[in-house]
């Protein structure tokens, strides 16, 4: 019986419909509808799909803050609680009048309206109640901001550039001093596309996560190396944008050991969803210990770029520096994709080393500059290997100390810069090299 009334009413709607609109119209939005209907269908099924808790990130169907592990991020909690009962009282009060009198004093029971004009003594309680209501929101509120910004006596600081789409850490003051972490997502590509089920860290996980100890009270100066970024803690309390030539700061003393999860909050670009925040408080034996370790094996602080690199040594980093940085836009088989050139072949990567190391180094287009994101051995480290894989093979190295003399604007020790016949020679071949450097 329904249905056949809702057969009867959508011919009706269809002839009424096409009547208006013409028959391509009406094609145009059933084609809508089907479209629609198939979106909310794949979307039922991937809610299907069990999502667990993000250890250190948000739970779940969470609806409050996450649970706070600083001071600031409990004093936060406090303002919001005592910011949302003050509303709640408000509006409790203020409507509970209006319906009262709405409703006790209405017109079909034969009240009179008063009809008064300037009463003095209400404009007075209406001026001074909610001015003594806004003091007593702004002083908990100023307080709280004048904790936040009291980065004095920090034990350790640690410098945040924002990157599109990666963090930088430089432990610039404190024990570790000297570390640099460039923190990327690890989070598989193929999670991503759908070819793989996601995990519960997803779009939350990094390589390299910024690692601090507990109880302590680290200062952190935010900067960015391309566009706006912002680095967020929520657990924390901490949120402080990052600008480009620009550098803030802000603090955080977390209480309780575990890892924190937050991410970018300042729209950068493309990639902004996967720069995720990851922050692994330890306890002060475990902080030592990762500093020693790190040390051993960290880039800037050990790795001297004026050495020589073996090919092995640098094809095995490249490759590692591609999968994290250039396979995004190039592809991992390095034949580009849409408007991302191919590497395999290309006749940039096959030619003389300096412009590739120049184009890498600056950008191109769409192509983003990599002068700040990567060190000269990272550089030097990815072109070489770009210039010996797939197709390639050109059985040359590019050593972090020819990036070193490209960025500043000297030509390359084997180079001839005046003669451009000469060019093919600046990329020495690997024999060559090792000769020279033997
Ligand atoms: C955001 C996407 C993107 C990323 C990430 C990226 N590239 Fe590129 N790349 C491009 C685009 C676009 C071009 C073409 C530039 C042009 O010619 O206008 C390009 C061109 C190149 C070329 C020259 C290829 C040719 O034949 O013209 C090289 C070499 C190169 N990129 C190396 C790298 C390296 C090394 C990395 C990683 C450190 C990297 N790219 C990361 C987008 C990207
Ligand atoms: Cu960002």
């Amino acid at each position: 019986m329904v249905g056949a009334m809702r057969l009867i009413a959508r011919r009706l709607a269809d002839g009424i419909g096409m009547a208006i609109l013409g028959k391509e119209f009406m094609k145009a939005i059933k084609r809508a509808s089907c479209v629609a209907l198939s979106i909310g269908a794949t979307l039922a099924a991937g809610s299907a799909h069990a999502v667990g808790d993000a250890p250190g990130g948000p739970r779940v169907n969470q609806l409050n803050f996450q649970d706070p592990v600083t001071a600031v991020a409990r004093d936060l909690w406090g303002l919001h609680n005592l910011m949302l009962i003050i509303c709640t009282l408000i509006f409790i009060g203020v409507f509970g009048v209006m319906l009262y009198s709405i409703i006790a004093h209405r017109k079909s029971k034969g009240y009179k309206p008063a009809n008064f004009h300037e009463s003095t003594t209400v404009e007075i309680v209406w001026t001074v109640v909610p001015f003594l209501i806004v003091v007593m929101m702004a002083l908990p509120a100023t307080k709280a901001v004048i904790a936040m910004k009291d980065t004095t006596n920090a034990d350790l600081t640690i410098k945040v550039t924002g990157y599109q789409w990666k963090w930088g850490y430089d432990y610039v003051k404190g024990p570790g001093e000297g570390i640099r972490l460039i923190s990327t997502l690890s989070t598989p590509r193929a999670q991503v596309d759908g070819r793989e089920p996601k995990t519960d860290t997803y779009l939350q996980e990094v390589d390299h996560p910024l690692v601090v100890p507990v109880n302590r009270k680290i200062r952190i100066l935010t900067t960015a190396a391309d566009v706006i970024h912002s680095w967020y803690v929520p657990a924390f309390g901490v949120k402080q944008d990052a600008f480009p030539g620009v550098v803030r700061d802000t603090w955080f003393k977390a209480e309780k050991i575990g890892v924190y999860r937050g991410f970018c909050t300042e729209l950068c670009g493309k990639e902004h969803a996967f720069m995720p925040v990851v922050v692994n408080v330890v306890s002060d034996a475990d902080y030592a210990k990762w500093v020693d370790a790190t040390m051993k094996t960290n880039v800037a602080v050990v790795e001297d770029p004026k050495r020589d690199f073996s090919a092995a040594e640098l094809q095995a980093r490249g490759e590692k520096v591609y999968i994290a940085n250039c396979a995004v836009c190039h592809q991992a088989n390095g034949k580009g994709v849409g408007p991302f050139p191919a590497l395999d072949g290309s006749k940039v990567v096959n030619g003389p080393a300096v412009d590739q190391i120049k184009l890498v180094l600056h950008g191109k287009g769409q192509m983003p500059s990599w002068q700040r994101a990567l060190n000269d051995i990272d550089i030097a480290a990815v072109i070489t290997y770009q210039r010996n894989a797939w197709g390639n093979h050109t059985g040359e190295t590019v050593q972090p100390r020819d990036v070193t003399a490209v960025r500043a604007g000297q030509p390359l020790q084997a180079a001839a810069p005046a003669r451009p016949a000469q060019q093919q020679t600046n990329a020495t071949p690997l024999a060559a090299r090792t000769k020279t450097a033997a």
